[in-house]
């Protein structure tokens, strides 16, 4: 159990500690205010655009954020921030002094704070990336595993450990992802994880149901979690004692969400009519009534949990009494306090100038002391807030800097050999798994696997039986204790080093997300490799997507691919993922024909995980066996792997026409070669590797001009440099066709794509070759169609 008691000083009291943060709120709703009031009515707009903002949403969450932030937090705990609400933490962190009113001033600018938190463009402390709704929330769970892995092997002490926090709108619960994480959570006995619901009962478009609202309960409860529902502030609970409160309870427990919005939006005439109206049957309850003024029962109203700081330091306090994992739902209200609270449209209103005036002045702000960290606040509000910051936990929670030495990759003439028989690339890639895995080095410790449910169809089968499954409580395989054969050793330790996963590909995405972010969280490097069918990265591809935005480093093996995956049919067929590989900025996408080539661009992105200008690896697969070429790899064919392409028979100087290929379709490549040099001889057969990696470094070519790198020459301008000038291509892979196609631009020479642009469907490989047109034949028509 983390020990995550606050102490505080003799000085500070719990009824000053309330009134500092109450009065750290009110500064951080007026500075989130501010920021995006001064981003859209003061900056200088050169383009017409709305620059945007929330301030509604970022005003439902400032006591929330003031009570954790401010009392609650410790830096080892770790926060996703629900994403509209960046302003508010990165008001947070310039009342701590960590950011600067530059950065405010620039807030959604070039080169300033950020619409929403970035882990890799905010200057200040970002632990999780948000902006996709719903992944936020969900990798936190992910996060906390990694944590406990680490607790395992002794890196981090169990005192030490930290929460994980996601500070979530409630719309976000409509997200399907969270659900997927919910039952992994259960399934992996996960801990230390807060989910904090802003239920202000708003989401873009409108006012949420109220009916699913009980049913959450049920469902957290059922996966494990405890329900901690915070819906009355203290001074509401004060009233319900009070004859006729019990009624009033009542009345607010049967409102529907959207007439709670509108009567908070409308004030205090229009509750008391509602409630005089409704309440007419009981004079006890009109007689409390009368006890307010209008003001006084419009705040009353919404004074709800979230907005309460007594009843949120009561909760995270219980909440902190145990490790289990707790939804914590917080009533609060959108736009609270701003003069467009509750209304269903106020999602991305903006307060007019008129308006932000009014406000200032009802805060004592002065005109031009809107940046003052305390302005606004009385001299004894102002010595508690500081007090509060004073003692703060989260005063020592800086921006993040990793410390642990490098992990050393093994050199290629290190890394195991998948062997010269015939062979596919998935085979080689489980056979490299499998050797590393005999080895005892602290790289080898460091790898950890991960899949939904494909483990041992994607070959990482043998890893997983050397390493075992990662869990908190130690298991043995029962099936190998009764003696029953099979090649697979399924046993739990709290040292193992695979993950399963249900088949959630959302799951295994920020499963990776998080093990990819292990040494920015825990100073600690782990190389995760996690593998899944081609056609189903498309599953999770906000995911991945939002794995590679946070800069997370892995490596994804997707097998079986394409057409070639024959008998599977149309369903497991991937087409477009080569595409998908091409255009996703932080992932290198690899597709290697042959086993000695997965070994190099293995290793590449291994080593690729560790280097900070590095990134993550798609490795693109294949089942079909093909017979390997008998070669060395020495270091100019190594080079060339991993610059991207080779020529495996290069062309005579006057070629006029070479094949291009790339992955699993080699041997159709190959045997149309031998076919095309007998009628044109000296022609040329390019192997290309990753099609993204010769994109990319030609696209840079193409701009070195501008960038300071005039005079580079990119390693396609470079290979296609030795055909003849106008000699033409035909490009072949098994998938998307403009994979490749775009080669034809590099020295504008005439292209033939091959490739699918349809649903595939069973077959053998020659009916299926021959129907979508990636044979031999196909090969040598595109290219007599050039030579014509
Ligand atoms: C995956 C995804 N879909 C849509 C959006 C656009 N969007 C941003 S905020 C939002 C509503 C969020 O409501 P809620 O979570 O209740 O937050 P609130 O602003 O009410 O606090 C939507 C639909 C998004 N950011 N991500
Ligand atoms: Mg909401």
């Amino acid at each position: 159990m983390p020990d995550t008691s606050v102490k505080l000083p003799a000085t500070l009291d719990r009824k000053s500690l309330i009134k500092g943060l109450d009065a750290l709120e009110e500064r951080l709703l007026w500075l989130a205010s501010w920021t995006i009031h001064n981003a859209n009515h003061r900056r200088e707009n050169r383009d017409g655009l709305k620059v945007g903002g929330h301030q509604a949403s970022c005003a439902s969450m400032t006591t929330l954020m003031a009570a954790l932030y401010f009392h609650v937090l410790r830096p080892k705990d770790r926060v996703a921030v629900k994403p509209h609400a960046s302003p508010v933490l990165h008001a947070v962190e310039y009342l701590f002094g960590r950011q600067s009113q530059d950065q405010l001033e620039r807030f959604r600018a070039w080169g300033g704070m950020q619409s929403y938190p970035s882990r890799t463009k905010d200057k200040i402390r970002v632990d999780f990336s948000t902006g996709s709704v719903g992944l936020g929330v969900a990798v936190t769970a992910f996060a906390s595993l990694i944590q406990d892995m680490w607790i395992a092997r002794g890196e981090i002490d169990e005192a030490d450990a930290g929460r994980f926090i996601s500070l979530m709108g409630d719309a976000e619960l409509d997200e399907g992802n969270i659900y997927e994480a919910l039952i992994e959570s259960y399934k992996h006995d996960i801990r230390n994880t807060w989910w904090i619901v802003d239920y202000n009962r708003q989401s873009l478009d409108a006012t949420t149901s109220e009916k699913m609202f009980d049913r959450f309960d049920d469902i957290f409860e059922t996966a494990g979690w405890d329900v901690l529902t915070l819906k009355y502030g203290a001074r509401q609970r004060a009233a319900f004692k009070k004859p006729g409160g019990a009624r009033l309870r009542k009345w607010i427990d049967d409102c529907p969400n959207d007439l709670y919005a509108a009567l908070t939006y409308e004030g205090g005439a229009a509750w008391r009519t509602r409630l005089k109206n409704d309440l007419k049957r009981s004079p006890k309850a009109l007689e409390l009534l009368e006890k307010y003024s209008d003001d006084d029962l419009a705040s009353l109203m919404t004074e709800l949990g979230g907005h309460c700081l007594v009843t949120l330091l009561e909760a995270f306090e219980k909440a902190a009494e145990s490790e289990t994992p707790k939804l914590i739902i917080a009533y609060t209200t959108k736009g609270r306090k701003l003069p467009f609270q509750g209304h269903k449209d106020n999602h991305s209103g903006l307060m007019t100038p008129a308006q932000m005036a009014e406000f200032r002045q009802k805060l004592g702000v002065l005109e031009g002391d809107e940046w003052q960290v305390f302005a606004g606040l009385s001299p004894e509000r102002c010595r508690l807030a500081q007090d509060v910051l004073e003692v703060a936990p989260w005063k020592g929670a800086n921006k993040d800097e990793r410390s642990a030495p490098s992990v050393s990759v093994p050199q290629l003439s290190a890394m195991p050999d998948p062997g010269r028989g015939k062979t596919s690339t998935q085979i080689a890639f489980g056979k490299i798994m499998n050797d590393l895995a005999r080895e005892d080095t602290d790289f080898v410790s460091r790898i950890v696997t991960t899949s939904p449910d494909v483990t041992v169809s994607t070959n990482l089968g043998g890893f997983v039986n050397r390493k075992g499954l990662f869990s908190r409580t130690a298991s043995e395989d029962v099936f190998k204790q009764r003696k029953i054969a099979s090649p697979q050793v399924w046993a739990h330790s709290p040292k193992g080093q695979h993950v399963e996963l249900g088949i959630a590909e959302n799951n295994l995405f920020l499963m990776l997300a998080a093990m990819g972010l292990s040494k920015d969280l825990f100073d600690q490097r782990l190389f995760p490799v996690g593998t899944v069918y081609d056609p189903f990265i498309a599953r999770g591809l906000d995911a991945l997507n939002y794995a590679c935005y946070q800069d997370a480093r892995f490596i994804l093996v997707a097998t079986p691919s394409g057409l070639t995956l024959a008998p599977e049919g149309g369903a497991h067929q991937s087409v477009s993922s080569p595409l998908i590989g091409m255009g996703q900025p932080g992932l290198t996408y690899w597709e290697p024909a042959f086993a000695d080539e997965v070994r190099v661009v293995l290793r590449e992105a291994f080593d690729a995980v560790e280097r900070v200008d590095g990134g993550s690896t798609y490795l693109r697969l294949s089942t079909r066996q093909l017979i390997q070429i008998d070669r060395e790899m020495n270091g100019d064919l190594a080079s060339d792997i991993l610059n991207g392409a080779y020529w495996a028979k290069p062309p005579s100087g006057d070629a006029h026409i070479a094949i291009i290929y790339a992955g699993a379709i080699a041997p159709e490549a190959f045997d149309a070669w031998e076919q095309l040099v007998e009628d044109v001889p000296g022609a040329g057969l390019l192997a290309v590797t990753s099609p993204d990696v010769i994109h990319r470094d030609w696209m840079a070519t193409t701009r070195s001009p501008w960038t300071g790198e005039a005079g580079r020459v990119s390693h396609i301008e470079r290979l296609l440099g030795q055909l003849a000038s106008g000699a033409s291509l035909v490009t072949i892979i098994d998938g998307g066709p403009s994979t490749l196609s775009w080669i034809g631009s590099v020295h504008g020479q005439r292209v033939r794509a091959l490739g699918i642009e349809r649903f595939g469907q069973t077959g053998d490989l020659p009916d299926l070759y021959r129907e979508y047109r990636l044979d031999a034949n196909a090969i040598l028509d595109a290219a007599a169609s050039l030579l014509v």
